[in-house]
């Protein structure tokens, strides 16, 4: 059956790479991007809603004859600790509603995007395992790590499908994040084209498991595409393509831009970090169903300098 799908949070750091690679592997008009903002450089079809108002997201659902719903609008791991009960509403009520419609069949298959944010300081750091007991420490996390028991709950209890990637850190181009944690490894790669300095909010030695954006859009849409029996894990999927610190990522930027500088000034994102693993076992995503990475800290450095140049008229 053909698939019609909605994305929540469309105008977010991966939504909006995301609905454009989605339209174009199941066709342009297939994919309705929903967000509470307006969405300047995307392409209808487009439908404001604000996902809290759930009879709009159930009437949404019903006029466009939507089959698979990817939850990409959430509060990060910062901007959570601002608003805690916004972010478990949106990361997770929201979410909710929409296991329940699965449950009653208006929708065939869901994607949660969890997060490296559901591991706390008690979890092994290195190499950390995917069926580790979840011990989050922020609002973003709790509300992720809630998603994904939740997720295993609905597919074994009534049957529905949904899938779950734990994303790391994405480094993107073509969006900025906002409000999370790992933000700086984007940023940076603005200043340095930009011929600016760059102000670091994490210690030059914290390290994080990091993806580029081209691999998680691939991961999320082969996850979605992948037959049901090979899906093993309903809770999420560990998944990484590398681990820096923020002095490794200058030190790569600096291979391009010798004369960039640095200035290292943790604040309170620096405790949020350190709460998290430096590297991850993803292991299971490969053998179950075919993950791989693309990108490492080089290529993925190319590519994001090659791009901005492009974006800011360096070339
Ligand atoms: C954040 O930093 O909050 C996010 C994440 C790792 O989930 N990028």
């Amino acid at each position: 059956m053909e698939r019609k799908i909605l994305i929540t949070g469309a105008n977010g750091q991966i939504g909006k790479v995301l609905t454009n690679s989605l339209r174009d592997v199941y066709g342009h008009n297939n994919v309705l991007s929903t967000d509470i903002r307006k969405i300047p450089d995307l392409e209808p079809p487009f439908e404001f809603l604000d996902i809290l108002n759930t009879v709009r997201m159930r009437e949404i659902i019903g006029d466009y004859d939507i089959t698979d719903v990817y939850h990409m609008a959430a509060l990060l791991s910062a901007s959570g600790e601002y608003n805690p009960l916004k972010t478990w509403n949106v990361n997770f009520n929201a979410f909710h509603h929409l296991l329940e419609f699965a449950k009653e069949g208006i929708i065939k298959r869901l994607f949660f995007p969890s997060t490296i944010a559901v591991f706390g300081s008690t979890t092994p750091k290195k190499n950390t395992p995917q069926d580790v007991p979840l011990l989050p420490e922020t609002i973003y996390g709790i509300s992720k790590s809630t998603g994904e028991l939740m997720s295993n709950y609905y597919y074994h209890k009534f049957g529905v499908d949904v899938r779950s990637i734990r994303y790391p850190g994405i480094i993107s181009h073509q969006s900025i994040p906002e409000g999370g944690t790992t933000d700086y490894a984007v940023e940076i790669f603005h200043a340095a084209v930009k011929g600016e300095d760059y102000v670091c909010f994490l210690d030059e030695n914290t390290r994080l498991p990091m993806m580029y954006i081209s691999d998680a859009i691939k991961a999320t849409i082969d996850i979605m595409a992948e037959q049901s029996e090979h899906i093993k894990s309903r809770y999420s999927y560990n998944l990484t393509a590398m681990s820096f610190t923020p002095k490794e990522l200058y030190e790569e930027i600096k291979k391009h831009y010798p004369d960039f500088k640095i200035i290292y000034q943790p604040d309170f994102r620096q405790k949020i970090a350190e709460s998290w693993s430096e590297s991850i076992d993803d292991s299971r995503a490969r053998q179950e169903w075919g993950w791989q990475n693309e990108y490492d800290l080089s290529t993925m450095t190319d590519d994001m300098i090659y791009n901005l140049k492009i974006k800011y008229g360096k070339e």
